[in-house]
């Protein structure tokens, strides 16, 4: 015998844009592109077990549902769209009882033409993305996730790497001075919404969630002075914490990529290692993985 123990379906990779116009003059632009999936639980067993469709609200429509509601709904911050999506699900369908909304928003930023910031023209200026998580249940309450993702950042010196397990298998040299880089994945999780109302009145609080946890990545990346990527990585966590009454959660996945010095005194005797390195080689694998979540006490 066996049984359906847990099933969840929806629609991945819906892609949309949205512009937004000012009132007072529709030359003045806002966009706004996003990634979405959309995934549902609730009563669908039968469609599995019994090849019965009729709980099925098809992925299809979730597509048609996301633009349509991008259309009726401010898009920003997409924690706010996220909800309203996902909300929309489980009220529209009595079978339905969660909805989880994950959200891409691919970076377009004004520029400057001529100095002034351009009413409708945006660069790509770097394949950062903001992520955002919402399960939204069908009581109410909504858990929110926001987040950075591909976040390549690099410092040439300001970190050291020494002190760790040294046996047979160690070969990797101590050092006091090395290169950093990571691409930096971040979420922080807000304190659970009581419904869609609550996550309108927070907009503001969302929004300063991003800026403040964006900020606080780059800032304590370039001048904390670093032993390793996880204590820097917790550093990160603790200050994003304290900054952030309604933030009681926070994650990174950081790679730790690696470049790794090149002895060149084979060659007339050229010194570039230690305080002499200049020539890196950049490697693109393996590389290392450092994770962790921090919470509020
Ligand atoms: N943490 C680092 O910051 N650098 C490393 C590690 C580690 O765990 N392992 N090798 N290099």
């Amino acid at each position: 015998m066996v049984q359906l123990s847990h099933s969840r379906y929806g629609k991945d990779n819906i892609r949309l844009l949205k512009v937004e116009r000012d009132p007072t003059n529709p030359r003045l632009q806002y966009v706004y592109e996003f990634t979405i999936r959309v995934m549902l639980e609730g009563d669908i067993a039968a469609a599995y077990t019994h090849a019965d469709n009729a709980p099925v609200v098809t992925t299809d429509s979730m597509k048609n549902t996301t633009h349509i509601l991008a259309k009726k709904n401010p898009v920003s911050p997409p924690e706010l769209f996220a909800s309203i999506l996902g909300t929309h699900f489980v009220t529209t369908y009595a079978h339905i009882h969660k909805a989880f909304v994950h959200i891409v928003q691919h970076r377009w930023t004004r520029y400057a033409v001529d100095g002034a910031p351009h009413e409708h023209s945006f660069i790509r200026d770097g394949e950062e993305v903001r992520v955002v998580d919402a399960e939204v249940d069908e009581s109410g309450p909504i858990t929110l996730n926001g987040g950075i993702a591909d976040l390549l950042v690099l410092k040439s010196t300001g970190s050291a790497f020494y002190g760790y397990v040294q046996d047979k298998y160690t070969t990797l040299p101590e050092t006091e001075d090395r290169i950093m880089s990571t691409a930096i994945d971040a979420t922080w999780k807000f304190d659970q919404f009581e419904n869609l109302e609550a996550v309108r009145a927070s907009i503001e609080t969302i929004e300063k969630g991003y800026a403040s946890a964006r900020e606080i990545t780059l800032n304590t990346f370039a001048t904390h002075e670093s032993a390793s990527v996880q204590a820097t990585l917790y550093l990160m966590c603790q200050r994003i914490i304290e900054a952030n009454s309604t933030i009681g959660e926070v994650s990174y996945r950081l790679p730790n990529k690696h470049y790794f010095e090149i002895d060149l005194s084979w060659f007339e005797g050229l010194k570039n290692t230690g305080e002499d390195a200049q020539v890196y080689a950049p490697q693109s694998n393996p590389n290392g993985l450092i994770t962790a979540t921090v919470t509020r006490d």
